[in-house]
């Protein structure tokens, strides 16, 4: 499957597509090491070494689901780079909610780098950055979207669904993969002009499954629980614990519901 995006200003303009491929993260590194412009896209029908975080793996089954990269070459301050995470959530988010709109069903946004369709994950994003000298040399911010999947491997199948599985008909992925560049382009657009989410900040709330619920925070320097509360302009997560207000950045911590998965 190979998609055309037209209807961006400056996001896919250059685009490489591949039917099988290691990963899309890795390829799109390897032509911003090369010197790539920015808005370059890369896509695969399938990924044999698609990546998660922290070493993790996305399962990425051929044909079945949306692999893909984009190379940012944005002027921002380094730590700035992990807010890019929520901008293609909800990216992701609005262009999905826009093609499955009549069923009734929102796709929900885990923060930092989730959606779910009713709990369970139908996406995964994994920014990665790359400096010289101190200031951002590239970004490459990768999208894996479950699409057709009625299956999946063993170890996640009690956590990840498609949107197939979830709206029960066919959605094209021709269709749905521009409608996330555009939407991200947007997003990022409105981003970069502040260059934090204080723009974004409350049409992110609307679409985050993480707000009011109860949450257990994975961090390394000790685990905790709270309530969440929303996020800030700068992207962290706001948990309300027993001994106050705690601000959450996405580097390091994982969050899990204490009810589930969300
Ligand atoms: C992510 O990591 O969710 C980021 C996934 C990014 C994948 C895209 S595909 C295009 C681009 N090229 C790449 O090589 N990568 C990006 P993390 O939050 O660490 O979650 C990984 C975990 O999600 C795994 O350890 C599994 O538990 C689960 N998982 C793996 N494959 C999945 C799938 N297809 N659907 C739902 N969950 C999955």
């Amino acid at each position: 499957m190979q998609f055309v995006i037209e209807e961006t200003k400056w996001v896919g303009k250059t685009a490489h597509h591949y039917e099988l491929i290691d990963s899309t993260n890795k390829k799109a590194k390897e032509l911003a090491e090369a010197g790539c412009s920015h808005g370059t896209v890369v896509t695969a029908a399938g990924q044999e070494a698609g990546a998660g975080r922290r070493g993790r793996t996305w399962s990425s089954e051929p044909g079945q689901g949306i692999y893909m990269s984009v190379v940012l070459r944005p002027k921002l301050q380094t730590d700035k780079a992990s807010m890019l995470t929520l901008v293609a959530a909800m990216a992701v988010s609005k262009a999905i909610y826009g093609i499955i709109r009549d069923c009734g069903i929102f796709p929900f946004i885990k923060w930092p780098n989730d959606i779910v369709i009713r709990g369970k994950k139908v996406c995964g994003i994994l920014t990665e950055m790359a400096t010289k000298n101190g200031e951002i040399d590239y970004i490459v911010v990768g999208i894996g979207v479950n699409v057709h999947n009625r299956e999946f491997p063993k170890e996640i199948e009690h956590m990840a669904t498609s949107i197939e599985a979830e709206i029960g008909h066919e959605v094209a992925r021709e269709s749905l993969a521009p409608l996330i560049w555009q939407e991200f382009e947007k997003y990022y657009d409105i981003f970069m002009e502040t260059q934090d989410l204080s723009l974004l900040q409350e049409e992110y709330q609307q679409m985050s499954a993480n707000k009011g619920r109860k949450v257990t925070v994975l961090d390394p320097k000790g685990e905790f629980e709270g309530t969440a509360r929303g996020i800030t302009a700068n992207g962290e997560l706001i948990v309300d614990t027993s001994e106050g207000q705690r601000l959450v950045s996405s580097g390091e911590v994982s969050v899990r519901g204490i009810y589930g998965y969300v």
